[in-house]
């Protein structure tokens, strides 16, 4: 059998589950994930493998109407990454019950790319109202497939990556077979942390924050010292972050270390600080060095 190689990229609405198939087929937690939207920032990009084929992933930030400047970022990642790709996945969150914003991505798409439909979260539907949120979409026609999954249980899943697998073109592999990202291990640590803060915080504290690697060792025993910055926006900000006597940013750490420990298969010390930096949002360089511009 010939090798095959390509891109695809994961578009949608915020909340979609783009980074929750991303995990899935890449078979590994290379992307965040929460309940809240806007959890990615920046391109991301996966490798999964189907028979000989790979498939070069590229989560993206949910598409949606940006007023801040940060939101502008976000999208105009998103609809960048959809240039060139040898096929493209809509992901549609099928229990949210406005369409309109799937319908305006459609809209606003311009692309010679293979296109497939996808709706997710359909282990929260009836068979029924999957079938009725599919015909909505049937006045698309540069639509070459709907499939309908839950990203989450894994329902329905092969079968997509079966299909993307065939749109990709004959070609040598891009990366070696068993590296599941590009992405330098420090950032993707610090990522995990991102992951704690739109979990364990509320409002809007989690859309202000960054976290910056500071350092990366690994020692001999096989253990791994890692140190970041949570960086806040405000001063008001940081106590809530630390909780009553340090309770919450402990917490962060605790769980993020878990995670951290599980994924890299080796003992992990977290040592996390928070820093202000105010109105981080706001400048141009910090966003340059988040790969936010
Ligand atoms: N019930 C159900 N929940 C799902 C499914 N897929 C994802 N989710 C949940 O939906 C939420 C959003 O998932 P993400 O993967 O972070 O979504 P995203 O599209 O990457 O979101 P942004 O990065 O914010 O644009 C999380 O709470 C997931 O657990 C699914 O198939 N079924
Ligand atoms: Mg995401």
């Amino acid at each position: 059998m010939h090798k095959k190689c390509g891109t695809v990229a994961i578009i949608g609405q915020p909340n979609a589950g783009k980074s929750t198939l991303t995990n899935l087929f890449v078979g590994g937690k290379i992307s965040i994930v929460s309940h809240k939207v806007q959890t990615t920032r920046v391109r991301t990009l996966g490798i999964a493998i189907y028979e000989e084929t790979q498939l070069v992933l590229l989560d993206t930030p949910g598409i949606f109407k940006p007023k801040k400047t940060l939101e502008k970022s976000l999208v105009k990642s998103a609809w960048n990454t959809v240039k060139g790709v040898d096929a493209l996945v809509l992901l549609v969150d099928a229990t949210y019950h406005n369409l309109s914003s799937s319908f305006d991505i459609l809209d606003e798409l311009k692309t010679d790319s293979p296109l497939v439909l996808v709706l997710n979260k359909v282990d929260q539907l009836t068979e029924e109202k999957v079938k009725t949120i599919a015909e909505q979409f049937s006045r698309y026609k540069n639509v070459e497939k709907t499939f309908c999954i839950s990203a989450l249980n894994a329902q329905g899943t092969d079968e997509l990556k079966q299909e993307l697998a065939n749109k990709m073109p004959y070609s040598e592999w891009h990366y070696p077979e068993d590296i599941l990202s590009n992405q330098p291990e420090n950032l993707w640590a610090a990522e995990i942390t991102r992951e704690q803060l739109y979990l364990q915080l509320h409002e809007e504290i989690p859309y202000e924050t960054y976290v910056v690697p500071e350092s990366f060792e690994y020692f001999e025993d096989g253990s791994v010292k890692i140190s970041q910055a949570v960086v806040v926006a405000r001063s008001s900000q940081k106590g809530i972050i630390l909780g009553a006597k340090g309770s919450r940013i402990k917490s962060i750490g605790e769980k993020t270390r878990k995670i951290l420990e599980t994924e890299m298969n080796q003992r992990v010390h977290l040592k996390l600080f928070v820093k202000v930096e105010n109105d981080w949002m706001e400048k141009s360089s910090i966003r340059k060095d988040l790969g936010l511009e």
